[in-house]
């Protein structure tokens, strides 16, 4: 149907008159957009029966990524592209009057993440696809993703998301896979002649549907799974009185995705979600497998389970429970079996972020999980007494119970075969601060694989131009192999390149520049510098320095008339999680400061600030390709690794950036001269967290012009209430500013400094800009999936 452009227009017209009973003179844009989509999906649904059925014929190993996230996006585009027939379909509704791009527009994003977690489980899908890679995603279909973000006189106020409000075109429910998931209740030991049977009795019983999505693999036919289940009440609960309770119960399962906060802890729904993911995903798993192999002892050459995150560990205690309960399987084997299937990835070293359970709510509600948990905790703790006997503070620390939690990482280290961080440097500081501990036990588990970003929806579909410019110069070869961009360096200093690579970031300034007129009615300069931080708000991001250096700049530009700077557009993105209060502010301190300098008439052709209401994947895809200079200024050590950073690199935005996470090996891979550094190192800020020695406030009182933005924090300098950004001012002043904002003020001033100059140089900015372009092959999520299939999972192409 895809195969010329007047097959595909034939076959358009006749869906959408057989889908909506009218003529095509009559239909309206959401009308096409479910059309086409509904046509994308029945034309690879051969294809994915014979990806599955090839699988299964040559019984290959399966990768399962379990993950609480998947932060998809829109896919109609990127479905088009990697089918390879986005050209035609384009032409085609050109001649029926459609605008591609418009139809395209009518999605929702599925935006079921948080930020970089649930992200990089998306690449990943498209890469596994794209690579051949047999392994498939398994999460929770929730009815609402992440909340809608307003700004409302600088606030921000949250709303329901509602991506299912129209359908979803791309999803298959598929009520005849059910699985029954139990909760609380009692355990029953029954005393046979053989080993011990527990039953599981008087629990409550919750229907878990499977709803599938096909991954399309880019142009290779492969088309995997992502299998989401949503929570719908049992057909086979025991009468246990109020049934209007109970579905609502049941259903609350999988209605909302929760923000990450601080308050997560103790919060039963979500412990719910986490056991729901992964009873459901798992007992799916094991009855496939043993629809094709007579027995379970080969259970770990066959399948590969990755937890993305602790969210998903549950299925280390969940996996010996059917091993031995559901399959009379023996503690020794069902562990090695277990051990060798599972493998698990840090996302953060942030003490707060680290999941703890209070044994006083997971006992209750998972009473069979927590005696296996008891049990794995007791015999590692006399492996531990064993090689460490006496070292009773040793021994404590690294317990998986302890003072009445569960540590949610402890049991995933040594319930799996590996253990990997997401970037040179944080894997660095798991092994030698973080999970020192673990790591002197378990040498071998420990690994690293920096993360990746598909470069098909990152550049391909979302900077087109800059694409086909790049293949006009050296082929298309690096599409199937992006290390090949390299082969673009030598033209960073070809003047006709140079120009080329010019007009297409013009073009996507331009762009991005009409869509804020129309968004916020604020006209923004398109030869200004496009100086952007969009990712999720969190103190040790450090928006807040961001901000204060262009309070700075506005200060100068208000008393020195000597001073000058080039012509900057600072753009913000972020949503702050309901109940950060802290991180809330900063959003209302950042749409302040947009308000106070935007018109004023002394700079406002110098500088201007915006920020993007409801920051999400879509618009993500205009806002990169737009940008001149990408902002990666967290704390050294703090950011795991971050991936936007990647984005922003391949789309030939300059980075400046502390070196943390992934900035490391962008430095690594550009060179000094091609990237802006500054800052603390990880070494001088973790050195400072043990031994002290950090004074904010002295930094307050020597830096003069740091001084007076602090002081504009709470001095009307603002028109605010007062008290307005006290909470700001206290975080560095009073509480010795916890992420040393004041500490790297100077520095980042300076880097500005020369960021500013060296943009006035357009042939020089121009060649940074290509090298970043040329180096970024190596941060293409299929580089990271080749690395997790070969030495992580065993996988290989099917
Ligand atoms: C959660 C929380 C919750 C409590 C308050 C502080 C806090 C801070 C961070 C988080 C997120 C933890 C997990 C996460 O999303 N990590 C991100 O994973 C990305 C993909 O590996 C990586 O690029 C980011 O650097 C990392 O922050």
């Amino acid at each position: 149907m895809f195969s010329t452009k007047d097959a595909f227009k034939q076959q358009f017209l006749e869906k959408y008159e057989i889908m909506y009973g009218k003529s095509f003179e009559e239909s309206t844009l959401p009308e096409l957009y479910n059309t086409l989509g509904q046509m994308v999906r029945e034309y690879v649904s051969h294809a994915w029966i014979e990806t599955n059925e090839r699988n299964r014929a040559n019984h290959k190993k399966q990768t399962y990524y379990f993950s609480i996230e998947f932060l998809l996006g829109r896919l109609l585009g990127s479905n088009l592209l990697n089918l390879g027939v986005q050209d035609v379909v384009e032409a085609g509704l050109k001649e029926l009057g459609v605008d591609l791009r418009e139809v395209e527009e009518q999605e929702v994003d599925a935006g079921l993440g948080n930020g970089g977690l649930g992200r990089l489980a998306a690449c990943f899908l498209d890469s596994l696809a794209s690579l051949s890679l047999p392994g498939h995603g398994v999460g929770i279909r929730y009815k609402h993703g992440l909340f809608d973000q307003r700004i409302i006189d600088g606030y921000q106020v949250e709303l329901p998301e509602q991506w299912l409000r129209n359908g979803n075109v791309w999803e298959i429910r598929k009520a005849s896979q059910s699985i029954e998931v139990k909760f609380g209740g009692d355990i029953q030991v029954s005393y046979g002649n053989g080993p011990l049977m527990f039953h599981h009795i008087n629990a409550e019983t919750v229907t878990a549907v499977p709803y599938d999505m096909p991954v399309i693999g880019y142009e290779n036919k492969t088309i995997n799974t992502l299998r989401l289940w949503s929570a719908e009440p049992s057909q086979f609960r025991p009468d246990k009185g109020d049934v209007m309770k109970y579905k609502r119960e049941t259903e609350a399962i999988s209605e909302f995705l929760y923000p990450d906060d601080s308050h997560i802890e103790g919060k039963i729904l979500r412990l719910k979600q986490q056991y729901f993911l992964v009873s459901a995903g798992l007992k799916n798993i094991v009855r496939t497998y043993l629809k094709n192999n007579d027995h379970l002892s080969d259970f770990h050459n066959k399948v590969a389970i990755h937890i993305n995150d602790t969210h998903p560990v549950l299925a280390i205690p969940e996996l010996m429970r059917i091993l031995m309960d559901e399959h009379g399987m023996g503690w020794e084997e069902a562990w090695h079996i277990t051990t060798n299937t599972i493998s698990y990835t840090n996302h953060t070293t942030l003490s707060e972020a680290l999941e703890k359970w209070p044994i006083s709510i997971f006992k209750p509600l998972l009473p069979r999980i927590y005696m296996i948990v008891e049990e794995i905790n007791e015999r590692y703790c006399r492996g531990l007494w064993d090689k460490y006997t006496g070292d009773w503070k040793r021994i404590e620390e690294m317990a998986i119970i302890a003072h009445g939690v569960i540590k949610m990482a402890h049991l995933a280290i040594v319930g799996s075969h590996s253990v990997n961080g997401v970037a040179k440097i944080h894997t660095d500081i798991l092994k030698e601060r973080e999970m020192k501990l673990f790591y002197d036990y378990y040498p071998t588990k420990f690994n690293n694989k920096t993360n990746g970003i598909t470069h098909r929806r990152w550049l391909i579909k979302a900077n087109p131009e800059l694409a086909r410019t790049i293949s006009e110069a050296i082929g298309d070869k690096w599409i199937a192999k992006p290390e090949h961009l390299s082969a673009l360096l030598p033209f960073a200093n070809d003047a006709g390149f140079k120009q080329k690579a010019y007009e297409v970031k013009y073009q996507n300034k331009l762009a991005f520049a009409r869509q804020i007129k129309q968004l916020t009615g604020i006209a923004i300069d398109e030869h200004s510098i496009f100086d952007v931080q969009v990712k999720r708000l969190h103190a040790y991001k450090r928006q807040l320095l961001n901000i204060l250096h262009i309070m700075y700049l506005y200060n100068r530009l208000q008393e020195d008339s000597n001073f000058s700077i080039t012509p900057h557009t600072f753009i913000f993105g972020a949503k702050a999680s309901p109940g950060y209060y802290y991180a809330k502010k900063i959003i209302k301190l950042i749409n302040t400061l947009a308000a106070k300098i935007n018109d004023d008439p002394k700079t406002k052709d110098l500088l201007k600030v915006i920020f993007v209401e409801n920051y999400r994947v879509s618009l993500a895809e205009t806002i990169i390709p737009a940008a001149d200079v990408s902002e990666q200024i967290s704390t050294a050590s703090k950011e795991a690794s971050g991936t936007g950073n990647m984005k922003f690199m391949m789309n030939g935005a300059v980075t400046l950036g502390t070196m943390d996470g992934a900035n490391v090996e962008i430095h690594e891979e550009v060179g000094p001269g091609n990237i802006f550094t500054f800052g603390l190192t990880a070494e001088q800020v973790l050195a400072y967290q043990r031994n002290g020695g950090y004074r904010a406030i002295e930094y307050y009182h020597h830096d003069q012009s740091l001084n007076q933005v602090i002081n504009q924090l709470i001095n009307g300098f603002f028109p605010v209430p007062a008290h307005e950004f006290e909470t700001i001012y206290d975080s560095l002043l009073v509480q010795n500013d916890e992420y040393f904002v004041l500490k790297d003020f100077g520095t980042y001033v300076r880097a500005h400094e020369k960021v500013g100059e060296a943009y006035r140089n357009r042939d020089q900015w121009l060649e940074k800009s290509i090298i970043n372009i040329a180096k970024s092959g190596r941060f293409s999520s299929d580089r990271t999936i080749q690395e997790y299939a070969d030495e992580i999972w065993g996988i290989t192409r099917s």
